[in-house]
């Protein structure tokens, strides 16, 4: 019998995804490509949360697309603070470091939820998902904005419908968001030092 090899599913894509960008900055800077092509791989977590987070997605991908508007004049994330550090729109809105800010904040949620699926078994998403939301973006949100992601919340599907519109089991799920929230912080904390080299906080 043919040897059975396990299907690729969404899951498996990001955390692939995150994995060689996590090799990656072993040699050195980050290509914005590459980053933008990992962080790509997240809209699919999207499909899985219902309609209610539709403005999530389009946020998060808007975002992603302006700061890839930075290549080709810029080939690394480096090169991104840079031009912005010169013109002096660092946190000017739509600027690409800012962008830059706020895809680092959604891969950042990404590992909070899969941190805050592994530490229970809760089949309610909605503490799970709000307990990660209340610690990376939240202190950074409008007061409209955090009502509208908090009303969200209550349309989340159980634990157990996520898991399944991912084609995963809970078993198979497990290692797979180990495996990106291994990959993932480096890269964060990568994201992070471009700002921190250039003495700009992480306040916004
Ligand atoms: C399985 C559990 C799922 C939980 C889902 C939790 C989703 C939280 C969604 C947060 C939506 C925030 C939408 C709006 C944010 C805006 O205030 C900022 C504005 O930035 P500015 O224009 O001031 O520079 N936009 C962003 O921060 C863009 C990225 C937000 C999306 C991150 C979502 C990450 C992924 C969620 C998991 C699928």
């Amino acid at each position: 019998p043919a040897a059975v090899t396990p299907t690729a599913t969404p899951l498996s894509a990001i955390a692939d995804a995150f994995e060689n960008l996590a090799k990656l900055l072993n040699h050195g800077d980050l290509p914005l490509d590459a980053f933008y092509e990992a962080c790509s791989f997240v809209s699919v977590l999207f499909n899985c949360l219902g309609f209610a987070f539709k403005f999530a997605e389009l946020e998060y991908v808007s975002k992603l697309e302006g700061l890839m508007e930075a290549s080709p004049a810029c080939s690394n994330l480096k090169d991104v603070i840079e031009v912005d550090v010169a013109n002096k729109t660092v946190k000017s809105p739509g600027s690409y470091s800012r962008n830059l800010r706020r895809v680092r904040q959604g891969i950042d949620l990404i590992r909070a939820i899969f941190e805050q699926l592994l530490a229970t078994d809760d089949s309610c998403l909605k503490d799970i998902a709000s307990t990660a939301y209340g610690q990376i973006c939240a202190p950074y949100h409008t007061w409209a904005v955090r009502t509208a992601v908090h009303a969200g919340m209550y349309t989340l599907p159980t634990r157990e419908q996520l898991f399944l519109r991912l084609n995963e089991t809970e078993q198979s799920a497990e290692k797979k968001m180990k495996r990106y929230m291994d990959a993932a912080k480096p890269v964060i904390e990568y994201v992070d030092n471009l700002y921190l080299s250039r003495d700009i906080t992480l306040d916004w």
